[in-house]
């Protein structure tokens, strides 16, 4: 209960800002868009998502928080891209828990902010995990149509670590999966990693989505990747979460 009021005494301060991870091809390094991850700066120092958002959660919190997210992000992106019109339109993603889908509101609200905003829809991406789906799975697909008719984008985040991918595939108006971390780490010397994620982007290439590998390492997991024809990855070796001043250096450094 008392970090639930500290939680709504942050959002009420400010304390709360994004961290961009940029997203890049594989082959040329190009920066081709960022996710947009939560920090909390808190008095005591900064606290990650992990700690906040399942509490953010369950309080139902993450309403007004993950709005705050969402129209920053927006804010942010339309600001770096009319600031650099000559360069490909960054992509910027943002995740999306269960609870944020489930509100009857979000469809409405996600309009308005990009509205406010004047961020081009298709330069977003709404990041949603196979759990989410799975709670409610006919109003999810609902909910999903609509916000794609927004003219934004569906990733679907830490693919394969959830039940029935496969089905999901098939069911959802999906535009882009992102291979979970634990079968990036094991590219180079673990065959059956190599063999889900090559069997992934063999399904993209014949269902029409795009595929991210997230949690690349090591330059190594890079090159399998590349080898593999995974299109776009993000991780450590490109580099972790930027600070907003930090990741536009780092996309202007890039060409
Ligand atoms: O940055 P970090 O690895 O600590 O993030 C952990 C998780 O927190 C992310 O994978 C994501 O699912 C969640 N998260 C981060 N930012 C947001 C946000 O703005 N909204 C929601 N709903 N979840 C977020
Ligand atoms: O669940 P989601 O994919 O949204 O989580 C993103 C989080 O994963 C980021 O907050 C970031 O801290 C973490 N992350 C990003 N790249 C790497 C990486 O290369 N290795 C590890 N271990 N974590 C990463
Ligand atoms: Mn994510
Ligand atoms: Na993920």
């Amino acid at each position: 209960l008392e970090l639930e009021a500290a939680l709504r005494r942050a959002l009420e301060r400010g304390e709360f800002d994004l961290h961009y991870q940029p997203l890049v091809d594989t082959v040329t390094g190009e920066t081709v868009g960022a996710e947009a991850l939560l920090r909390w700066h808190s008095p005591s120092g900064v606290v990650a998502p992990f700690t906040f958002i399942p509490l953010a959660e369950e309080t139902g919190l993450i309403g007004p928080l993950g709005a705050w997210a969402l129209e920053e992000a927006c804010r942010q992106g339309q600001e770096w891209s009319t600031a650099h019109p000559e360069r490909r339109p960054l992509k910027i993603s943002v995740n999306l828990s269960a609870h944020q889908l489930s509100r009857p509101d979000i469809v409405s609200e996600v309009e308005a902010i990009l509205k406010r905003t004047g961020f081009p829809p298709d330069q977003l991406c709404l990041e949603i995990t196979e759990t989410v789906i799975m709670t409610d799975a006919e109003a999810a697909i609902l909910t999903l149509r609509e916000l794609k008719a927004l003219g934004l984008q569906i990733a679907i985040d830490d693919f394969g670590t959830g039940y029935s991918s496969l089905s999901y595939l098939k069911r959802f108006p999906v535009d882009v999966v992102k291979i979970d971390r634990t079968f990036t780490s094991g590219l180079g010397d673990n065959p059956v990693d190599s063999e889900i994620v090559a069997a992934v982007i063999r399904l993209a290439a014949a269902t029409g989505f795009t595929v991210v590998a997230e949690g690349v390492e090591t330059e190594r997991q890079r090159r399998a990747l590349a080898m593999l024809g995974c299109p776009l990855i993000q991780g450590f070796l490109i580099a972790t979460p930027l600070k907003a001043t930090d990741f536009a250096s780092f996309w202007a450094t890039d060409t």
